[in-house]
């Protein structure tokens, strides 16, 4: 992490060096969902990055546009308009603080519920229709996208119950997430050879998280040797993140990936990301079917809901998942 004497506009935010053109991930795994090979590549991928691009998808460019456009529309508005649609928690707008634990980083979100295919009616955030209409019509879309994803990874991980795993997002009372984030070009810091953290590294504590961003690149994940690579972006494409819940119901045979987002210092980014997670009663414990003889589950049980409290109360880079280690 680069430290600077003082850059008021980024105090507090932590600096990364700059991402340069060889930081960039060669090896991405590229899966086409309309392929019958899509199970055993999705599965491949989880395997070894606990990543991977998804391309033809099926949902309409359309789609996802009208809610970047919708989404911009929302954060050009003042300041004080977007506070009234705050606090984030438990669901709203926020800006720079990321959860409740001291992390800062240099984006201004939504933080949205979402019940069942749609936005939760419990919500009022945000309140324009169009936006609401927008965010609803993508919800329906990336869920789907979600669900197909699972049932292939079902597969390509050889379970015969299609829904094993998208059983769990699609269960009444699933705890499903949605999140838009805006990260604005960081000109203090322009040509410095550092950049502005925009989302610190994590891991996602659900199920499974699908990405779609504009064309700004951003999104660093780290490889199982620790390195740190970018991913170019593809405003066409999804990416796939397994989420720890999904690392431990494959008793470790998925990776959760650790990922972050660098500010760029020139342009805007945009994503919005569908964080899939089960029911708070759900139990997170490998699945039977993935256990080979006399294999134990790798991890202590727990439920969602146990996971969730855990993964809140503590900061954003922590290893959430040691404690639960056997
Ligand atoms: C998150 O919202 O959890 C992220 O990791 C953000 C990733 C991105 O904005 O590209």
């Amino acid at each position: 992490m680069v430290v600077l004497a003082s850059t008021p506009a980024v105090d507090h935010i932590p600096l990364l060096r700059s991402p340069d053109p060889g930081d960039y991930f060669s090896g991405m795994p590229v899966v086409d969902l309309s392929s019958p090979g899509a199970p055993r590549a999705i599965a491949d991928a989880c395997e070894r990055f606990g990543f991977f691009k998804l391309v033809n998808h099926g949902v309409p460019a359309d789609t996802m546009d009208r809610l970047e456009s919708e989404a911009v529309r929302f954060f050009s508005l003042p300041q004080a308009d977007k506070d009234r649609s705050g606090p984030a928690y438990p669901f709203g707008y926020g800006s720079k603080r990321i959860g409740l634990n001291g992390d800062m980083g240099w984006l201004e979100y939504l933080l949205l519920a979402v019940d069942s295919a749609s936005l939760s009616g419990a919500c009022a955030v945000p309140s324009c229709a169009l936006f609401r209409a927008a965010l609803n019509e993508y919800i329906a879309a990336v869920r789907k996208v979600a669900v197909r994803v699972m049932e292939a990874m079902a597969e390509g991980l050889g379970i015969a119950a299609v829904d094993a795993l998208s059983g769990m997002v699609t269960a009444e009372g699933s705890d499903q997430v949605f999140r838009v984030n805006h990260y604005p070009p960081c000109h203090a810091l322009q040509g410095l050879g550092c950049s502005a953290t925009g989302f610190g590294e994590h891991t996602d504590p659900q199920l499974i998280s699908v990405l779609r961003s504009n064309g700004t690149s951003g999104l660093q994940i780290a490889l199982q040797n620790g390195q740190w690579v970018s991913v170019p972006s593809d405003r066409d494409a999804f990416f796939v993140n397994v989420g720890d819940s999904l690392q431990v119901l494959t008793n470790g045979r998925f990776k959760s990936v650790k990922h972050r987002v660098v500010a760029n210092s020139l342009k805007s980014r945009v994503s919005m990301i569908y964080f899939g997670g089960p029911a708070m009663t759900q139990r997170i414990a490998p699945l039977p079917q993935l256990l080979g003889a006399g294999e134990q589950s790798l991890y202590k049980d727990f439920t969602w809901g146990e996971y969730k409290k855990a993964a809140y109360n503590s900061r954003l880079g922590d290893n959430r998942l040691a404690q639960f280690h056997r």
